[in-house]
């Protein structure tokens, strides 16, 4: 059976176990990263040398880095779920999947940390706004996308990117600020809380 290490606080986690419900896979889930367990011990390591967590083991294969363990389910098992095999559709996807972790991840994590963690070290009020000016900008970027008025972000069809792009949103909504109002996003957010696996990954209190 699969086994994901890593905990369920994690938003990269959480991506994992989404797609193997939306999949419809069997998985074992356990407890890896801070505070719960500590990944950066030598068992840990042997598997992922950034000592951070999601891991897949899938018979003694391992894998880390969240976005490929994404397209290796889908490939494994989706057959043409979670991602299309037409090249453009594909493409799309992979281009919202990349978008979620390098463009749009690195915006929030100074008031993720502030306003939702409330991580001791995270005050300054200037580094709060900041991050929020940077976040709100890369998410007009998904309103934009969202404006043609189609249901997931690569177009028709439900893919691995939503499952990223969504706990994102996730995260957006349940940040208590000041901050730009997106109706398409938030359509986007309630179609994804609608999904059985969505609900499951988005529920209270994971964000
Ligand atoms: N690029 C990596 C990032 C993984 C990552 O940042 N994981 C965090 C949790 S979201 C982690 O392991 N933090 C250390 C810990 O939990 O101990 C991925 O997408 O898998």
């Amino acid at each position: 059976m699969l086994k994901v290490l890593g905990r369920v606080t994690s938003i990269n986690v959480r991506k994992v176990l989404w797609a193997a419900d939306e999949l419809g896979l069997a998985y074992e889930q356990e407890d890896w990263g801070l505070p719960l367990r500590d990944p950066k011990v030598p068992q840990f390591l042997a598997l992922n040398p950034n000592g951070q967590v999601p891991v897949l083991l899938d018979d003694g294969f391992a894998l880390w880095e969240s976005n490929a363990i994404l397209i290796y389910l889908a490939e494994k098992a989706g057959d043409g779920r979670l991602l299309p095999q037409n090249a453009q559709k594909r493409g799309l996807a992979l281009q919202w999947l990349g978008w979620q972790a390098s463009e749009l991840n690195p915006t929030w994590g100074y008031a993720v940390q502030a306003l939702l963690r409330h991580t001791p070290g995270f005050e300054d009020s200037s580094r709060i706004a900041e991050s929020l000016r940077r976040w709100g900008e890369a998410m007009a970027i998904l309103e934009g996308a969202l404006a043609d008025g189609r249901p997931f972000a690569a177009g028709q069809l439900f893919t691995v990117a939503d499952i990223a792009l969504a706990l994102s949103v996730h995260r957006w909504v349940k940040t208590p600020a000041e901050k730009p109002g997106l109706p398409g996003v938030e359509a986007y957010h309630q179609r994804m809380m609608a999904r059985p696996a969505g609900a499951k990954w988005m529920a209270d209190p994971l964000f």
